[in-house]
């Protein structure tokens, strides 16, 4: 599960861009994806961001695909930077089947993953039922995350 977010420029262009280019990663299949959310930044100053959650089914492991994101991350901000109007795409590796990762560049699920209502709520979205290793379900803590504002995009 990858979540994806940006708040600069024509964020939800970014965001939907970014979907279709994770689709194209080598060994990999796009298997879901969530609503695109209108979200208020958490712990963040700036602009409202636009986010949505992926589901990836890859033969990637999670450094190399860790690593694709990360080229992703670049490649979008070299495009913006580019034409001069830069933006920012964030994408984070939110959780890797079963598994649980820890080391220098990788904690994976992604430790703040179940604070924040613009992760959790589009994870729930595409499975009502998942489990977030080492936490159990995530349903659990989605009252946690009432107060803060998010609103479906049409
Ligand atoms: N890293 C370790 N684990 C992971 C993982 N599971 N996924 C390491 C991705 N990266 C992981 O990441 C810094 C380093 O984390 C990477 O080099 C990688 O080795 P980064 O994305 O470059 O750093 P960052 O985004 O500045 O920091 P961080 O802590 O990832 O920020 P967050 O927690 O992602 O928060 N509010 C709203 N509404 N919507 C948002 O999308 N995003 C943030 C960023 C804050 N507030 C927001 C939103
Ligand atoms: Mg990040």
């Amino acid at each position: 599960m990858i979540g994806i977010g940006a708040n600069l420029g024509d964020a939800r262009l970014t965001v939907e861009q970014a979907i279709h280019r994770l689709a194209l990663l080598p060994q990999t299949r796009l298997s879901a994806q969530s609503s695109l959310f209108q979200t208020a930044p958490v712990d963040a100053a700036g602009d409202d961001y636009v986010n949505a959650v992926v589901a990836l089914s890859t033969e990637l492991a999670a450094s190399a695909l860790l690593l694709a994101l990360q080229e992703l991350e670049l490649a979008f901000g070299r495009e913006r930077a580019y034409r001069n109007a830069p933006r920012t795409l964030d994408l984070d590796l939110l959780l890797y089947g079963n598994a649980q990762i820890h080391n220098e560049t990788l904690t994976v699920p992604h430790p703040r993953m179940t604070e924040r209502a613009f992760v959790l709520l589009p994870l729930l979205q595409i499975d009502p039922f998942v489990v977030i290793p080492g936490k159990g379900a995530a349903h659990q803590f989605a009252p946690q995350v009432a107060a803060q504002v998010i609103r479906k995009l049409l």
